[in-house]
């Protein structure tokens, strides 16, 4: 259709994109068959039967055990290097995207081979596909707050590979202010800052309240249960704040888009754009889910290019660089 073809024609940043989210079943075979790996799923059918989630836990319980067929440096480029592809079909000219170190490293793959490797990837996709790309190094939630200073004091050397940090994984009993020390930190060494509010979690405004008012983010992935809060929203409103939402996920980890929070927000004048989380799960990339909360909303065209200029707004390009593109 019509409205497919300028969603996926529009030159757009997509700013919540998990890598390791990004990996298909194809690729994993070729790589389980690389590293001598075997897995106990022996088909395409047969991988996408388990993507049966119903929250964000049995999510969870699927996503981290995949990730034991990526090693090398090799297969962490290649792995970005096939989502990057597929970006460039889905209209991304910048892409600012996460990566979980610790989800590696804590299974003995040096940082090094994954940061290499997603980097070399990144640089790639400036010379040959033209589109800019950055990494955000996100700590996982679940586990500690030690943990996590010491990823981020293993992440210094490769600092300007890296252009900000976030927060992922289990939300509950895992609140923001966890890693207040170790988000002030990772400021005072010049990253942007963002941390998940996941759809619907337990003292989900309460946690959207505190990475404002006590971590003071740069942006909010997901967060659009800030509707409970009008106050909240217009303090939103006021900063510019960033929100990447990513509706099909949220069809996945709860049981809707939460269209109208999104499109309600966006008509508030917030800074909401649209992204696609974990494009190989939920079987949507970033055009895709334009297209999905369209549908779903009745978008109009413009409403699309307002979703596609907010996101280079809430980008961390630098100002000359934002102005390439909008
Ligand atoms: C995630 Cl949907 C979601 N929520 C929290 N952490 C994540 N990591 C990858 N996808
Ligand atoms: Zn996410």
């Amino acid at each position: 259709t019509s409205l497919t073809d300028f969603a996926f024609g529009l030159p757009k940043a997509e700013l919540h994109l998990h890598l390791e989210g990004t990996l298909e079943p194809e690729l994993k075979f070729d790589l389980a068959a690389r590293n001598g790996i075997e897995l106990a799923e022996k088909t395409v059918d047969a991988v996408k039967a388990t993507y049966d989630f119903t929250d964000l836990t049995s999510f969870l319980a699927v996503y981290y055990p995949a990730m034991n067929v990526l090693q090398t440096a090799d297969d962490f480029h290649d792995l970005a290097w096939a989502y990057l592809l597929r970006a460039k079909e889905q209209g991304v000219v910048h892409v600012e995207m996460f990566f979980d170190p610790q989800a590696h490293t804590s299974r003995g793959v040096p940082f090094g081979n994954v940061i290499g490797g997603y980097r070399r990837a990144a640089v790639r996709a400036e010379s040959e596909l033209g589109i800019s790309a950055e990494l955000i190094l996100c700590f996982l939630r679940d586990f500690s707050a030690e943990h996590a200073m010491t990823t981020l004091m293993e992440a210094l050397p490769y600092k300007a590979w890296i252009i900000g940090v976030g927060l992922d994984s289990d939300e509950r009993d895992n609140p923001p202010g966890k890693f207040a020390d170790v988000f002030a930190r990772a400021k005072a060494e010049g990253f942007f800052l963002t941390m998940h509010c996941d759809i619907d979690q337990v003292g989900s405004v309460d946690n959207i309240r505190a990475v404002i008012e006590e971590i003071g983010v740069d942006r909010i992935d997901h967060g659009t249960n800030i509707v409970e809060d009008p106050a909240l929203v217009a303090l939103a409103k006021e900063r510019g704040l960033g929100f990447t939402t990513c509706p099909v996920s949220n069809s996945f980890v709860t049981e809707q888009m939460k269209a109208d929070e999104i499109v309600g927000l966006l008509r508030e004048g917030l800074r909401v754009t649209v992204n696609s989380d974990d494009p190989a799960y939920f079987g949507a990339y970033v055009g895709e889910n334009y297209v999905a909360l369209a549908e779903q909303a009745g978008l109009s065209q413009t409403d699309l290019v307002q979703l596609a200029i907010n996101s280079f707004e809430a980008s961390w390009l630098t100002p000359a660089r934002r102005a390439a593109f909008v």
